[in-house]
């Protein structure tokens, strides 16, 4: 078969439910049979970040591979911080990239799009990708194909696959089937008991849940193992939506001085505290580290199963997780707590405040409660920590702006539900552009857009500066030009006669632009920012 089908095959087979991607001419045969062959369906937008972003968040949803396709040199490499952003937060994003062909590697000039050499761009892709390989051996493609997807579906990480465009015709083999890792019996068996024990010893008990559950299809699993155990649950900041969709009762999201004091205290007065593919970044324990006691705690992530002075390699979290399952007994007894979010409005005539925004949010969530949530960064991320849990995408490690609009394009193209984006005007003016494609490609988003005129939480960590000061760009009323619909709010009645107009109307994406104070900010984000403050403060000191 051409080298082109086996591969959309392989991807097909390895879990893509879908492909997005801008052509160039390094690239236009392939994209020619990716349109030809239909395997999957193709989403073209409109510049390469949002590409990598929309297949990223894809990739999230369903816990499977998300497919970016573009051109070689300025298509690839304006996917870098993407990539990047998928290889810090353990998301399997494929990058196809059109290359020229190996016909054309000896010309005697510089070939367009090329840096230093025809290899910078693997070079480049090299430091944020976990495996990569250029297909320019049809005897040895099929294999290297299925080596770095079974690397992203294992690793639960970015690959990078380098297509020679005269390539795409090659005659090769079918690619090889996905096979899952065979992890050490014995030492699962070990951690798991090991764990088992630490837990039974401790007065109380709990449990962090982090990427790798959703990364890893665990969230059935997990929920069972918490109920069996009887012992509270919480998410880590980046894992904030994770067991939503199970009912799970999940007792809120660990964000150490900035999150709510009942969690903080089940999970730094924990001596036996059990993380689940929980990442340790600053953005999930940076409020807190000093505190947290890691000689009680069990670490599974990565494939190992770290404990205070040992770690048990080759374990691969869902074995781990059905080993616990089914060795585990009951532990406690406490009554589970649910999280809790606020549904009132002081004054719904007032000007709205981002607490406003997420108790209006939560109502909805009440009545769409799996409604997938797309967010950027800046204050609407901490804003989502106030509403109900719903299932949640957003670059809580990496932290990069620009990923709301197109994260919402992928959780749509994957869900096929019609998703919540939360997005900052700092973050819109980078990718919202993106939302002109929605109507082409049959999506509506009801966009929420945090219009404070600022880059807010920058103000926020540093006061009295100009430079964070936005103009006002009148957002609302590019919706209507770029085929939905545009509206701006200023107090919490409009905002929710807004959101209900949206949710009758679901023929186009809306726009809602929520006018805030410069200096608005939600409580989470404020905490949040003192703490960092006062910490750098106290390490300077
Ligand atoms: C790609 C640095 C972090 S937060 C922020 C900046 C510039 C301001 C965000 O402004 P926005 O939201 O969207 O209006 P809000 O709530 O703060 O007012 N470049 C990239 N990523 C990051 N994180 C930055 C710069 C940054």
């Amino acid at each position: 078969m051409k080298l082109a089908h086996a591969l959309l095959e392989a991807l097909k087979h390895y879990g893509a439910g879908e492909i997005f991607g801008i052509p160039g001419d390094f690239a236009l045969p392939f994209f020619k049979e990716i349109e030809a062959t239909g395997t999957l369906p193709l989403y073209t937008l409109s510049h390469e970040p949002a590409v990598g972003f929309a297949a990223d968040a894809a990739a999230r949803y369903r816990g499977t591979i998300g497919i970016a396709c573009v051109t070689y040199g300025a298509g690839a490499l304006n996917m870098v911080n993407p990539v990047a952003t998928a290889y810090s937060e353990k998301s399997p994003l494929v990058v196809i990239s059109g290359a020229p062909g190996t016909d054309e590697r000896n010309f005697s000039f510089g070939l367009h799009h090329q840096v230093k050499h025809l290899d910078s761009q693997m070079m480049i892709m090299k430091e944020v990708t976990c495996a990569q390989c250029v297909l320019d051996d049809p005897d040895t493609a099929p294999q290297e194909i299925a080596r770095v997807l079974t690397a992203a579906r294992r690793m639960a990480r970015p690959v990078y696959i380098e297509l020679p465009r005269n390539m795409v015709g090659a005659e090769v083999n079918p690619v090889p089937g996905f096979t899952p890792s065979e992890p050490d019996m014995d030492a699962v068996t070990a951690a798991a008991k090991a764990t088992l024990d630490l837990l039974e010893k401790a007065s109380s008990p709990a449990l962090m849940l982090g990427v790798e559950i959703r990364r890893f299809g665990l969230e059935h699993a997990v929920t069972k193992l918490a109920e069996k155990l009887g012992i509270p649950a919480v998410t880590s900041f980046m894992g904030r939506g994770i067991l939503a969709e199970t009912g799970a009762p999940v007792a809120g999201t660990y964000l150490g001085l900035a999150g709510e004091e009942n969690v903080r205290q089940l999970i730094e007065r924990s001596d036996g505290l059990l993380m689940l593919g929980v990442i340790m970044s600053d953005t999930n324990f940076g409020v807190s580290k000093r505190e947290l006691d890691m000689r009680q705690t069990v670490h599974a992530i990565d494939g190992e199963i770290r404990f205070p002075h040992h770690l048990y390699p080759n374990v691969p979290i869902s074995a781990f997780v059905e080993k616990l399952l089914e060795m585990g007994k009951k532990l406690g007894d406490a009554e589970p707590v649910p999280a809790t979010y606020n549904t009132a409005i002081d004054n719904p005539n007032a000007q709205i405040m981002p607490s406003d925004v997420a108790a209006i949010v939560s109502t909805y969530l009440e009545e769409y409660p799996n409604t997938p949530i797309a967010s950027d960064m800046g204050d609407c991320l901490f804003t989502a920590m106030d509403m109900k849990h719903a299932p949640l995408v957003a670059p809580g490690y990496y932290a990069t702006m620009g990923t709301g609009i197109p994260f919402g394009i992928g959780l749509e193209a994957a869900s096929g539900k019609r998703p919540l984006v939360l997005v900052g005007d700092g973050a819109f003016q980078m990718t919202g552009w993106e939302l002109g494609n929605a109507k082409r490609l049959g999506l509506k988003p009801i966009v929420l857009l945090f219009n404070n005129t600022a880059w807010g939480m920058l103000k926020a960590f540093q006061k009295d500066t100009r430079y964070n000061d936005l103009d006002d760009w009148n957002f609302a009323k590019h919706g209507d030009n770029l085929g939905g619909k545009g509206r701006r709010v200023s107090t919490p009645a409009e905002f929710e006669q807004a959101l209900a107009e949206a949710d009758q109307d679901d023929s186009q994406f809306h726009l809602i632009e929520i006018m805030l104070p410069q200096d608005a900010m939600s409580d989470t984000l404020r905490r949040f920012t003192e703490t960092i403050a006062q910490r750098s403060a106290l390490s300077k000191s």
